[in-house]
Parts: structure tokens; sequence; C-alpha cells
């Protein structure tokens, strides 16, 4: 069988040399023009980056490589009688740019088990910081503490030829992929479990072995881990924690530095902090109305108390997509195969039907659609995983299938450290009115 890491390679020398000639043919066409609001107001619809792992359509949703959600759910490899993608087998294909079969997924699973051991001083920094830590600061510092395992900057540092960082690129990914599950885990069981820590089981797929080493046994929360874990990874290369990344890793800083620099951006609360706001945000409205499922009235009641707060209501809108998020609808589709009566997701639901039309009134709320988080919370509270300050570092274990990916292009590509031009706003005033 063809290694994973030298069709990687084959596939990169055939983009290299497509970009070669775009860039030789095209290098100097426009794809677009910067307005000063743009520069203003956070760079949305600027063209300026490129990430080979995925693309996003403000109407349609994310595509993974071409694949929609609901395709992906249907034509990736599944563990024996499962229903749910292995995630294992989205971030291949987000590598090599082609659907893997069962075999090549079966051969990734057992390369992260194999490459899962965390060393001690990991823990015993985790360990270090009190216990009311946040899980996200836990899990950056966590990374972070790993970075001594760095294969890139042990080479860089030896002095390697350019043309080689892409190579140690690829195996810090892979390591990194494979021991954040452990990790995040430790911080699970360190924080809400007494400190009672489970083993790594060698022979379940990457998700199921998290699912296991968090505690949770039910196959419904394996399944749920899976997808999960599939539709977190990758919201092409301009979000936050995909952009820091990238950002970092430019400066060739390893893959330990790049993402936790942009794990440190996922846990903003309008970012992946949102999944915690969301479950945060439904259980006080039913304290404050003493309890029980609240009804639309009460619902939308809340909603406008939240917006007359100063407050946003998370887990809704976002800054590319125009419509109803799919990864919203595909964790909607598993609820309703696997736990339709279950009091907090209908909440859910009826908080989708209440929230778009008074974000509408409001004016201003370019989507007043639901995102990703409004839904997961309440999936991960049915199956027991009740502590939803958690919950982020869920988000985190499965950004990294993306992100990771991408440094591998990043570094094979031989992308170039990233600096845009900044500007003062004298400098900007100057510019407009010439005076
Ligand atoms: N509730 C209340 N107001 C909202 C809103 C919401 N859910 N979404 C947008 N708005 C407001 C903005 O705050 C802004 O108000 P302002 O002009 O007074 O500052 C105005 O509407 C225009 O914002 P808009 O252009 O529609 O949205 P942005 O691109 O600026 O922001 C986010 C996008 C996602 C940050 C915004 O919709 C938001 O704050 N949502 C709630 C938090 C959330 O769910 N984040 C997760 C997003 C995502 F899925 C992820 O990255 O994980």
């Amino acid at each position: 069988m063809v290694q994973i890491k030298d069709k990687f390679k084959v596939k990169a020398d055939e983009l290299n040399a497509t970009v070669k000639e775009i860039l030789k043919e095209h290098g100097s066409d426009k794809i677009g023009e910067v307005t000063v609001a743009q520069v203003y107001q956070g760079m949305r619809g600027i063209t300026g980056l490129v990430s080979e792992t995925s693309l996003l359509d403000a109407n349609e949703g994310i595509r993974f490589r071409g694949y929609s959600i609901p395709e992906l759910r249907e034509k990736l490899p599944k563990v024996n009688g499962g229903a749910e993608p292995l995630p294992e087998g989205l971030f291949y294909l987000m590598l090599i740019g082609e659907l893997p079969d069962t075999e090549q997924v079966q051969e990734l699973s057992g390369i992260l088990a194999r490459r899962s051991h965390v060393p001690n001083h990991v823990f015993a920094t985790i360990d270090a910081l009190p216990i009311n830590t946040h899980p996200m600061t836990m899990f950056t510092t966590g990374v972070l503490a790993l970075q001594t395992e760095s294969l890139f900057a042990k080479a860089y540092a030896d002095g390697i030829n350019k043309k080689e960082y892409w190579g140690y690129m690829y195996e810090d990914a892979l390591n990194l992929i494979a021991r954040l599950p452990r990790v995040a885990a430790y911080i699970y069981r360190r924080k809400y479990k007494n400190n009672y820590h489970i083993q790594p089981n060698g022979m379940l797929d990457w998700a199921g072995n998290f699912a296991h080493m968090l505690g949770y046994e039910d196959e419904g929360f394996k399944e749920l881990m899976r997808l999960y874990m599939t539709i977190h990874a990758d919201h092409e290369g301009g979000n936050v924690s995909a952009h820091t990344t990238h950002l970092v890793g430019s400066a060739l800083s390893d893959a330990y530095l790049s993402f936790a620099a942009g794990m440190t951006g996922l846990a903003g609360p309008l970012h992946g902090l949102a999944n915690q706001e969301v479950i945060k945000w439904i259980l006080a409205m039913q304290q404050e109305l003493g309890g029980g499922t609240p009804t639309k009235e009460q619902i939308a009641a809340y909603v406008r108390k939240t917006l007359a707060d100063g407050k946003v209501v998370p887990g809704y809108g976002h800054a590319v997509l125009r419509k109803t998020d799919p990864r919203f609808t595909a964790q909607m589709e598993f609820a309703k195969k696997h736990l339709p009566d279950d009091a907090l997701v209908n909440i859910v639901w009826n908080v989708y039907e209440t929230v778009p039309p008074i974000l509408q009134e409001l004016g201003k709320v370019k989507n007043p659609w639901p995102n990703v988080d409004a839904h997961s919370g309440a999936l991960l509270v049915h199956y027991g995983l009740v502590e939803y300050e958690f919950y982020t570092v869920l988000f985190g274990v499965s950004r990294a299938l993306g992100v990771l990916a991408s440094l591998c292009w990043d570094r094979v590509m031989g992308q170039p450290l990233e600096r845009p031009k900044s500007v003062t706003s004298e400098w900007m005033q100057l510019f407009v009115t010439g005076k």
C-alpha cells in the first residue's frame, strides 16, 4: 500500500506545478477590490488566503474537498455497524483530496493509536494549574507543554533544508492529532471525575477511543463523537482558529505552537466558546422561569431580554453563512434519530423556531439562523456530559484535523510569512479626504 505521506507529496507536487503556472500566467490578475468599510469591519469578504482543505458557500454551507456534510455522512467509511463517518477519514480526505476506503481509514486509525503516547510532564503541567482553571486554558497549556515533542522544531534547530519542512510538519501533525484526545480526556477526568483516569483502548477508532477515555461507553455517545469530530473539523481558512493557526505557522512556528495559538482563539465566546454559552443561556432561561420547559412565548421574551441587555444570542449568526448551518442540521437529524423526545433538545428546536424572526426584526443581523454551536450542547447533556465548560475542548480536538491538515499544505506549498499591511485612522482620513 502506498504510504499516506508519499501520496500526500505526489498530490502536493501536482498542485505546486499548477499554482506555479497560475502565478506565472495570472499573478497580476485582480480577484476583488477592498473597501474602507471592509478594512474597518473585520475584513469580511476579502479573499486573502488559500486553504486547500474546505470551502464555505454562504448559502450552501461547508464543503470538504467538494463534499457537503450530508455527502460525508453517506460516503466516508464507518465502524462496523455504525452510521456516522470516521473523522480519520475526513482527515485523509482533507490531506489527500480523495475519499479514503475502509482499509485506508483503518490504517490511519492504527497510526494514530500507535502515536498517542503523552509524556508525563504534560500531565504534570496541567496538574500545576488550579482546578478552577477553564478547560480551554488547560488544553492550550497542555498543547504547549507537548511542544517538547516537536520534530519540526528539532529539525529546524539542527538546520534542515526548507524543502524538507513539510515532512516534519506532517509527522508533528499526525503525532499531535494522535495525542490530543488523551490530553483532553485527562483534563476532563481531572476536573470533573476526581482525577480518576481511563487508559486508552488501542483497538478503538480515534473518536471512539476519545469517548472511552472521557468515560462514556454508550455506543450512541461514540457515534455522536464520530459525528461531532467530523462536523467541527474545518470551516475554510478565514475563521479565527484556522486563520490563527495558519498565521502563526507562517512564522515557521511548529504544529504545537501554531495549534495552541489557534485554540486560544477558539476559546473566545464569538467563536468556539459559543457552544458552552448556548447551554448556559438555556439553563439560565429555565432557572429564571422556575424550571421546566419554556413555551415559545417565554423563549421569545427571554431572547428580547438578552438583546435589550446588550448581549448576543449565542449559537445564532455567522460571519459568512447566510442560512441554517448544515452542521446544525446534521446534529438535528442525529437527535431526531436517537433522542427525539429529549426535553433539552426540544427546547433547542423551539429556540430555532423562535430566534430567527426576532433577530431579523433588528434589521442589522446579516444571518439570523443557527450555527453549529446552537445544537451541540444539548446532545452532550443527553448522554451525561453536562459539564458545559468542557464543550469547547471537544470542538478544539476536532478542529485539529482541519487546521493541521492545512499546516501540512502550507509547508509543502512553501507558503510565505503572512504579513498584510495595516494603516492608522490618520492615514485613512488623509487617504479618503486628501487632508
Ligand atoms: N445576537 C445578537 N446580535 C447579533 C447576533 C446574535 N446572535 N449576530 C449578529 N448580531 C449583531 C452583531 O453583534 C452586530 O451588531 P453591532 O452592529 O451592534 O455590533 C450586527 O448584528 C451585525 O453583525 P453581523 O454582520 O450579522 O455578524 P458578524 O459577522 O459581525 O458576527 C458572529 C458573526 C458569529 C460573531 C455573530 O453572529 C455572533 O455574535 N453570534 C453569536 C455568537 C456565536 O454563536 N458564535 C459562534 C459562531 C460560529 F459558529 C463559530 O465560529 O463557532
